[in-house]
């Protein structure tokens, strides 16, 4: 049913790019806006591509799109790089798939032909059992499904649960399957940031449903709120403390609400919890004029209730083309994305200002002792930064 896609060209001006250096490769098929354009020129002179590196992103972006595993993940590790000069890379890599995805999408009569679902869950749920057999039931309808997973504790940890694949041995040996474990590198900002990139690069290999498994409780599942079409909460039939421990909020952001393990003696329980569900999602906060969030129960023991999962998702994404809501939920993922990735980095800049960072640690020791309240604090830190960029114009102009 679906093919590659990706809206975020379309935000984009288009004009001809050219690179910092050398023309040596291919026709000039991408397109960029002014400011990478200058940017690239002028800003990070030091990161000029050799013409190396141009044969580096070439050999990526031409594997990619010829749907060779090894070049994605080779290209998912550039991307997740947190160094300068691979960052750079990434940017024209990216800005290359961009142009691609468009392509295609324009071939598709403007319509996104990817979807993309997030799953989450509280741990336990059967997130990873349950993506290992819809996986394989979805591959077996001919379908490529990537699988990510955004686990912000894996940059602590320097492990993602879903590394070791325990729970997805068959699909992880399906060729029409790819699964890659969460980065383990950056903050939160970082871990989402690649996960949105890496997703775009599946796109282009060729991947036309993308799963994404939150790991961890916590800020993961508005991170994939943010970077899916769908977004779906799987419960298992345990109830008590387990359901008590989802939030209202991960409850009103889901479009489809899985009770899981619905087998065996859990399968009467499951049952409740489903009928439980059905009257609640009526009492919360629409997220969409076009769609009724549903519930259905599923086994991933039993392998049962797959079919009904992917039929609403489908109607879920006919639904959501037709209505144009597809489009206007991606454009406005991608402006989210821009501002989080800006508010990370300027956080970032700002700790590390030379105005700033000599004060921070007495005026923290200060507030945490309530002499001064926080506002003030940062009001100072602010005052300083801000004073300091003015002195700074001053003396350029
Ligand atoms: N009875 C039954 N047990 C299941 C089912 N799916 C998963 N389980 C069990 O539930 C446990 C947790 O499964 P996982 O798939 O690892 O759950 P998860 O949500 O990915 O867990 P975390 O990633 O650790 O949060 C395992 O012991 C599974 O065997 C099911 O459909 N029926
Ligand atoms: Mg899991």
């Amino acid at each position: 049913m679906f093919g590659m896609q990706c809206m975020i060209g379309r935000l984009l001006s288009c004009s001809k790019y050219t690179r910092c250096t050398s023309t040596v490769f291919r026709k000039p098929v991408i397109v960029t806006t002014e400011i990478q354009h200058r940017t690239t020129q002028t800003q990070h002179k030091e990161d000029a591509l050799t013409t190396a590196d141009e044969r580096l992103v070439q050999r990526l972006y031409e594997g990619v799109v010829a749907k060779k595993r090894a070049s994605l993940a080779e290209a998912i590790t550039l991307v997740e790089s947190v160094s300068r000069k691979k960052r750079a890379l990434a940017e024209v890599l990216l800005t290359d798939i961009l142009g691609y995805l468009r392509k295609k999408e324009q071939q598709n009569d403007g319509k996104p032909t990817s979807f993309r679902a997030g799953l989450t869950g509280p741990p336990g749920a059967g997130k990873s059992s349950f993506i290992e057999c819809f996986g394989k039931y979805l591959t077996g309808m001919g379908h490529k499904v990537a699988v990510l997973a955004v686990d912000p504790s894996s940059s602590s940890t320097g492990g993602s649960l879903l590394g070791d694949k325990t729970r997805m041995i068959e699909l992880s040996r399906d060729m029409n399957a790819y699964i890659r474990p969460s980065p383990t590198s950056g903050n939160m900002g970082g871990v989402t940031r690649s996960t949105n990139e890496a997703i775009l690069l599946c796109e282009a290999a060729g991947y036309d449903v993308v799963l994404v498994e939150t790991v961890g409780v916590g800020q993961s599942e508005y991170a994939v709120a943010d970077m899916v079409d769908m977004f779906v909460l799987l419960i298992p039939p345990g109830g008590g403390d387990e359901l008590q421990g989802i939030k209202k909020g991960i409850v009103e952001m889901a479009d489809l609400i899985v009770v899981n393990k619905a087998d065996g003696d859990l399968y009467i329980p499951a049952k409740q919890i489903q009928t439980e569900y059905i009257s609640a999602v009526k009492l919360l906060r629409k997220k969409s004029r076009n769609w009724n969030p549903q519930v259905l129960k599923a086994s991933s023991k039993k392998k049962d209730g797959l079919p009904e999962v992917w039929d609403v998702m489908t109607e879920f994404y006919k639904t959501m083309v037709t209505t144009g809501e597809m489009k206007n939920r991606r454009a406005v993922q991608h402006k989210i994305w821009m501002w989080n990735h800006i508010k990370d980095n300027i956080l970032k800049l700002f700790k590390n200002h030379p105005a700033v960072k000599p004060q921070i640690a007495s005026l923290e020791s200060k507030v945490a002792k309530a002499v001064i309240t926080p506002g003030l604090a940062a009001d100072v830190l602010l005052n300083e930064f801000v004073k300091s960029t003015q002195t700074d114009d001053k003396s350029k102009s």
